[in-house]
Order: structure tokens, then C-alpha cells, then sequence
């Protein structure tokens, strides 16, 4: 069964382009509710530990460097069927291939800097949630 949380960052790219609002709107605007968030920063360490399953990946170096240039929000979002619906909302990873109107074809600017990322499982949900969240209060 499909669970009913997902987890969410809006990365430096959108931070810095002054996007967080209007990216919060767009989850707010599709039925999402926050349940925790967090404006935040990670360090090249973090950042590293969060990617941990890319290491082998060409792009994992400019990755982490990307995710630790600059602050983020973090945040667990609910809804019914949120992974593959959040999924939907920020379309593909690469922006010149995402549908029209999703959060990274309206905010991305190349597919390193894709302005949001989402859980790809209800597991990495939880896992990457608490990654961020643990010991915090939900709401
Ligand atoms: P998604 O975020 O859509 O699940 P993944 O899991 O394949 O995509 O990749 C994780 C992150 O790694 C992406 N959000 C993006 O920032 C970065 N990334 C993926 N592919 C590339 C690439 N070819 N070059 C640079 N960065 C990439």
C-alpha cells in the first residue's frame, strides 16, 4: 500500500533564485500538507552522508558540492499516495525533459541544479526524513 508522507528539499538553485515561495504554493496548491520543515544548510559532510547511495555516480562530487553551496528547506510533506505524487508535482530530473507546469520545469535551471528533490520510495521517505527530522516534532 502507498503511504501518505514523502520527503522534500528546495535546493540552493531555488533558494538562491528566490523561489521558496512560490515552490511551497505549488505543494500547498496540489494537496499537500507540511508536517515538518526546516530552513537549513547542509555541510559537504552532510551533504555526502545524504547522497551516500550516488557515490559511485560521475556527478556525485558536483552533487555535494551543489547541495552544500548554500541554504536549503527540508521538509515532510503528507498526502494520500505522496511519493509518486510528489514525483508527478516536480517532474523529471533533468528540467528540458519535465512535463509543462511542473516545480522543476517552471524553476530548474540544468539537470544538477533541479531546484527540488523528492523520495523516490515510501522507505527513502522515511529513511530521509529522519535523516533531518529525527527527534523533531511533527505536526
Ligand atoms: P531524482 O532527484 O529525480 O530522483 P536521481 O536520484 O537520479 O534523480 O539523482 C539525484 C540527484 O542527482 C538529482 N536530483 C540531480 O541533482 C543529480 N543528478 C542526477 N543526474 C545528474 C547528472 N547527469 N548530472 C549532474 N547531476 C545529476
Amino acid at each position: 500500500m502507498a503511504g501518505n508522507r514523502t520527503f522534500t528539499m528546495i535546493k540552493p538553485d531555488a533558494v538562491k533564485n528566490g523561489h521558496i515561495g512560490a515552490i511551497l504554493e505549488k505543494m500547498n496548491g496540489a494537496g499537500f500538507r507540511i508536517v515538518a520543515m526546516k530552513y537549513t544548510k547542509l555541510s559537504a559532510e552532510k551533504a555526502g552522508e545524504f547522497y551516500a547511495v550516488h557515490k559511485e555516480r560521475p556527478f556525485y562530487g558536483e552533487l555535494v558540492e551543489f547541495m552544500s553551496s548554500g541554504p536549503i528547506v527540508a521538509a515532510i510533506l503528507e498526502k494520500d499516495n505522496a511519493v509518486a505524487d510528489f514525483r508527478t508535482l516536480i517532474g523529471a530530473t533533468n528540467p528540458a525533459e519535465a512535463a509543462p507546469g511542473t516545480i522543476r520545469a517552471l524553476y530548474a535551471t540544468s539537470i544538477g541544479e533541479n531546484a527540488v528533490h523528492g523520495a523516490d520510495s515510501d522507505e527513502n521517505a522515511l529513511i530521509e526524513g529522519n535523516f533531518h527530522f529525527a527527534g523533531t516534532e511533527m505536526f
